[in-house]
């Protein structure tokens, strides 16, 4: 065995996004381009690394295990003691979080494109968690990237490929590649969360429930946690085996690629609840019979209901979303008297707030919900909570649905995203959108009156970081809002996403068809940012 330094030229594109560095896998297939973006990761990490212990796992997506592979070697020749990998290189990105903090590791590396598209012609992606077991802030992404910009040599033992498919330790170099059940440490910490003996009881009394885990990692999670540990009827987790093409789907929950789910749930026979997770297992969807829950809306219900399970019962400190999801979780954190932070896009951002105990329960309108009990979002919690919130309360999820818009009011949402627009469109777009703020304040779109807008910036409340230009928002005096931002995850061109809700107080008109609701707020939206001129489109690519 012989470690190897190895000549190489750094690439210009290696900067992280949102959510780490995301790029078709032909753009990982080229030759050093995997190599030296992990070796940025480790000098970044610096002297921290000797003898440090490092958590590694992937989706399960094409490319997972050959970049595992070169990451165990890679590590391994740069002084890490101790690696902790999933079995089979799996690991979901919440149990990665979870690793990370109870192995007291420097931090992880996890291996996912998230919900997009795997197989040879989808993406991948590589991204670093730190000690806290949460996405790495924007001064250490930063640093990774200028260090892969300067790039010119890495470290790598020459040794044959390890068996990852047998639990237990094996030595590579000076170093222990410990290969672990990717499942058990993640259901141990979500039986001290929730009351699995409730969520027993209940499918022991006929509960049905479908969840769909997408081909994707969270499956063998839901298969053990749901059919194993609580009893679920075989069969309730479906698409339940990791592929590395997600069997050709789109590994993202809502209800346009869980199509098959939401027309379960919307069927005469549907079950009593309904759920899916994406590629990497930290988003989820949930789905009442017969009704759709937004992910803002759940988040609003997990914050208000959460005392309910035993992990909360004690109360939540605050709470927090990013700035497009809707505003439904403010008014319960205002009935409850707790704090409500207005975050940019992105986890990361909620790092500094659960670190410093300022809040419990975080979330997102792309279909992410969390708490401090890891530092990601996590899909299988989301799911566990809202059905220990059913088991406690004996209602269906539906009525809870419609019980917190009686209390609160209905906060009507929706998405819509120009996928694949030409990138300097719509930076065109958002620059336009940006020069006309001042003067839109009294003017009126679509019958709508614009009262206030700004181009979202945030202090961290924590460390006086500023982030600014994180995406533009219309606040209309009809209560009802605007928001626009580009896509920090996608990999071709760029996606304009925009954000539409409107307040409904009034319980009479609860029921209304979200599109026909938000009407007015999508043509102001439009004529404000001028879309179609711009873009060339006339209609969203996706609506969620
Ligand atoms: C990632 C981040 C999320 C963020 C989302 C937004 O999700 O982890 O915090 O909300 O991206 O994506 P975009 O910039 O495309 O709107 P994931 O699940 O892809 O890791």
């Amino acid at each position: 065995m012989s470690l190897r330094r190895i000549a190489t030229t750094p690439f210009a594109d290696q900067k992280p996004g949102t959510s780490g560095l995301r790029k078709k896998v032909t753009v990982f297939q080229q030759p050093h381009y995997v190599e030296n973006f992990v070796q940025a990761i480790f000098d970044t990490i610096g002297a921290a690394r000797q003898g440090a212990t490092l958590v590694l796992g992937g989706d399960g997506r094409f490319l997972n295990r050959q970049v595992v592979q070169t990451t165990l070697k890679m590590a391994a020749a740069n002084g890490f003691s101790r690696i902790l990998v999933g079995q089979g290189g799996l690991l979901s990105t919440p149990a990665a979080s979870n690793l990370i903090r109870i192995s007291g590791a420097v931090g992880g590396i996890i291996l996912s494109a998230s919900h997009n598209p795997g197989g040879p012609d989808g993406d991948f992606g590589i991204k670093f968690n730190a000690a806290n077991g949460g996405p790495a802030p924007e001064d250490i992404t930063g640093a990774m990237h200028r260090r892969a910009s300067m790039l010119v040599e890495y470290a790598i033992l020459d040794v044959p490929d390890l068996d990852l498919d047998v639990v237990g330790e094996v030595t590579l170099g000076d170093c222990t590649v410990a290969v672990v059940d990717p499942v058990a440490d993640y259901a141990v910490l979500m039986r001290k969360l929730v009351d699995f003996d409730a969520i027993a009881a209940m499918f022991r009394g006929g509960f049905r429930m479908r969840f769909d885990a997408m081909s994707a990692v969270t499956g063998p999670y839901a298969k053990a946690i749901l059919e194993g540990a609580l009893g679920a009827a075989p069969g309730t987790v479906v698409n339940a085996e990791p592929l590395p093409d997600f069997g050709g789907h789109h590994p993202d929950p809502n209800p346009v690629h869980a199509a098959e789910l939401m027309a379960e749930m919307l069927g005469a026979e549907a079950p009593d609840f309904g759920a899916a997770s994406d590629g990497d297992g930290d988003r989820n969807m949930i789905v009442a019979p017969g009704l759709f829950v937004t992910p803002s809306d759940s988040l609003a219900v997990l914050a208000a209901q959460a005392h309910l399970a035993p992990g909360y019962a004690r109360g939540l400190a605050g709470v927090a979303r990013s700035m497009p999801t809707s505003r439904a979780v403010d008014r319960v954190a205002k009935a409850l008297g707790i704090p409500c932070y207005e975050t940019p896009t992105g986890w990361k951002f909620f790092g500094n707030l659960l670190d410093s105990g300022r809040i419990t329960l975080c979330g997102e309108e792309s279909a992410g919900t969390g708490s401090d009990h890891v530092r990601e979002k996590d899909g299988l919690w989301a799911v566990l909570v809202w059905l220990n919130i059913l088991a406690s309360t004996g209602q269906r999820a539906d009525a809870i649905l419609r019980d917190h818009w009686a209390r609160f009011g209905r906060d009507y949402y929706t998405r819509h995203d120009y996928e694949e627009v030409d990138a300097g469109a719509a930076q065109g777009l958002m620059q336009a959108l940006r020069d006309m703020l001042p003067t839109l304040p009294g003017k009126v779109f679509a019958g709508l009156t614009v009262a206030a807008c700004d181009d979202f910036s945030y202090t961290d409340p924590v460390d006086g970081s500023v982030t600014a230009q994180q995406g533009v928002r219309v606040l209309f005096a009809e209560d009802a809002r605007a928001v626009f931002r580009l896509s920090g995850t996608g990999t071709v061109g760029a996606t304009l996403r925009v954000y539409l809700e409107r307040f409904e107080p009034d319980v009479a008109r609860h029921d209304a068809e979200t599109q026909a609701v938000l009407a007015p707020v999508i043509a102001a939206a439009g004529e404000i940012a001028g879309i179609a001129r711009h873009t060339g489109r006339d209609a969203p690519s996706v609506i969620t």
